[in-house]
C-alpha cells in the first residue's frame, strides 16, 4: 500500500485580479519572477528541497502557462512513479461538477488524491509568494506540539495587517484567535496561508463543511478547528517572505534582487530555487552598452543602457534606448531611442522607436493614479506600442 508522511496541496488557482493586466492571461503564480523564474517555483522549489516529494497542484484560473511551466515536474526532481506532481484541475464527477469556488472546496474535491497516498500529515501552500522555508522543520514543531493544525505565521507592520489572517496565541504558541483579514487587527501576527494539518483533522473538516458556499481555509476551516477545541499552533518564521500580490509590491521584490546584498538571495548553493529553462544562447552585451546593478536573462542582447532593472530571457535592447528601475519580462523588444523609466513590460512585448514609458521619479498623482498604480506602467502581454508613443 502506497504510503506518504506529508503530502502537499499547492493552490494555484486564484484569479490574482490585483497583478492586473499581468494577470490578465496568466495565472499568478505563472506570472515570471527575478529574470528567469516564475512565482510557482519558489514553492515547488521549497517542497523538494524540503524533502516532499508528493504535490498536487490545484489550477483553474489561465492555466495554460501554468501547465507548460510545471511539464512533468522535472525541473524540480518531481517526475516521479509514485507522487511527483500533479496537476489537479476541476473535473466532473458522477454526482455533480463545480468550479473551485474556494481555496477549501479546492482541496475538498481532491479528496480521493489526497486518499490515495495514505498520508499523516498535508501541508496546504499558496502559489503566490516568494520565499524560502524548510517545511520539515515546520512538521517537528508540529509534531513536538502534538498540534492537529500548525499556521506558518510572521510579524508584520500593524498598518497592513487587516490585509492577513491576523493569530494571538500564548506562550507556548497555542492559537488562543483567530481572525481572517480583520478591520481592526489586534495583532501583527499574519498567517502566511501556509497551512499543516494532521491528516484526519483536515479530512474530518472538510467533509463536515463541505456545502459551506465558497468554502475557504481561512474563513471556515481554521475557525471551524477553532470551535472544536483543536490544538492550532503558529509556526513562527522570520526569513524573507513576501506576498507579491500587488503590482507595487511585485516591482519592489525585483527591484530587491538589484541590491548589492540582496535581502532576498537566489545564488545560495543551500537551498536553490528550480525552474523550467529552455536550452538557449548566453546573453550578449555589446561594447556601447552600459549595465549597472541589473539581472540580465540568458539569450539577452544588450545594445543599450539598463540600469537597476530586472531583464528576462531573450530580450533585445536597442542601441540608445535607456531601460531604468524596471522590469522587462522574456522576449521583450525596446527599440532605440525608447525610455523605460519605472514600468513593468510583461512577456513578448514590441515597443518601437523613441517611445518614453513611465514615469521616473516625478510624482504620479500629477498622472493618473488609476492608470499608473503604484507610480508604475505596466504594458500587458503581447502589447504593440507604436514608434514615438509616451505614457
Ligand atoms: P489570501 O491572500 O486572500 O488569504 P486567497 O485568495 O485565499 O489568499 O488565495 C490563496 C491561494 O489559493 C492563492 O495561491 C490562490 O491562487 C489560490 N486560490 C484561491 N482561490 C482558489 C480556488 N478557487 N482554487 C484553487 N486555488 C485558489 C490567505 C489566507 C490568509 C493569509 C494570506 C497570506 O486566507 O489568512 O493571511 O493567505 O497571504
Ligand atoms: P485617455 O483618457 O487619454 O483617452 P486612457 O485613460 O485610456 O486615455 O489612457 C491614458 C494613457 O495611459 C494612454 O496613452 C494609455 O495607453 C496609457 N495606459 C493605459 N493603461 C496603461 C497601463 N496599464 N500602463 C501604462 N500606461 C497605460
Amino acid at each position: 500500500m502506497i504510503k506518504k508522511e506529508m503530502i502537499a496541496m499547492l493552490l494555484a488557482g486564484g484569479q490574482g485580479s490585483r497583478l492586473g493586466v499581468l494577470t490578465a492571461d496568466v495565472a499568478k503564480p505563472a506570472v515570471s519572477f527575478g529574470g528567469k523564474y516564475r512565482i510557482i517555483d519558489f514553492p515547488l522549489s521549497n517542497c523538494i528541497n524540503s524533502g516532499v516529494d508528493t504535490v498536487g497542484v490545484l489550477t483553474q484560473y489561465q492555466p495554460l502557462r501554468l501547465n507548460t511551466h510545471i511539464g512533468i515536474g522535472i525541473p524540480w526532481d518531481l517526475d516521479r512513479n509514485v507522487g511527483g506532481v500533479s496537476i489537479l484541475p476541476p473535473y466532473e464527477k458522477s454526482a455533480s461538477s463545480e468550479w473551485y469556488t474556494g481555496t477549501a472546496n479546492a482541496i475538498y474535491q481532491n479528496l480521493k488524491y489526497m486518499e490515495y497516498f495514505n498520508p499523516d500529515y498535508v501541508l496546504i501552500l499558496g502559489g503566490d509568494h516568494i520565499y524560502k522555508m524548510d517545511y520539515e522543520v515546520m512538521l517537528d514543531f508540529h509534531k513536538a506540539n502534538k498540534a492537529d493544525v500548525t499556521l506558518a505565521t510572521i510579524p508584520v507592520p500593524i498598518e497592513e495587517a487587516s490585509r492577513f489572517g491576523v493569530v494571538i496565541t500564548d506562550d507556548s504558541g497555542k492559537i488562543q484567535e483567530f481572525e481572517e483579514k480583520p478591520e481592526h487587527p489586534r495583532s501583527n501576527l499574519a498567517s502566511m496561508g501556509i497551512y499543516i494539518f494532521s491528516w484526519p483533522v483536515l479530512r474530518e473538516a472538510l467533509i463536515k463543511l463541505k456545502d459551506q458556499p465558497a468554502c475557504d481555509f481561512g474563513k471556515h476551516i481554521i475557525p471551524y478547528c477553532h470551535e472544536q477545541g483543536k490544538r492550532i499552533f503558529a509556526y513562527e518564521y522570520n526569513g524573507y517572505w513576501k506576498d507579491v500580490g500587488t503590482l507595487g509590491a511585485y516591482w519592489e521584490a525585483n527591484m530587491e534582487l538589484t541590491d548589492l546584498i540582496p535581502v532576498f538571495n537566489l545564488y545560495e548553493e543551500y537551498w536553490k530555487i528550480y525552474t523550467k529553462s529552455d536550452k538557449i544562447p548566453p546573453q550578449f552585451v555589446s561594447d556601447e552598452a552600459s549595465i549597472d546593478r541589473s539581472i540580465i536573462g540568458e539569450a539577452s542582447e544588450i545594445y543599450g543602457n539598463v540600469s537597476n532593472s530586472v531583464i528576462g530571457t531573450g530580450v533585445y535592447i536597442a542601441p540608445g534606448a535607456v531601460v531604468r528601475d524596471s522590469i522587462i519580462m522574456s522576449s521583450s523588444y525596446i527599440d532605440e531611442g525608447t525610455v523605460i523609466d519605472k514600468a513593468i513590460i510583461a512577456e513578448s512585448v514590441k515597443i518601437g522607436k523613441n517611445c518614453k514609458i513611465g514615469v521616473g521619479e516625478e510624482k504620479p498623482n500629477k498622472f493618473k493614479p488609476d492608470i499608473y498604480a503604484f507610480g508604475l506602467a505596466t504594458i500587458g502581454e503581447d502589447s504593440v506600442i507604436p514608434d514615438g508613443v509616451s505614457v
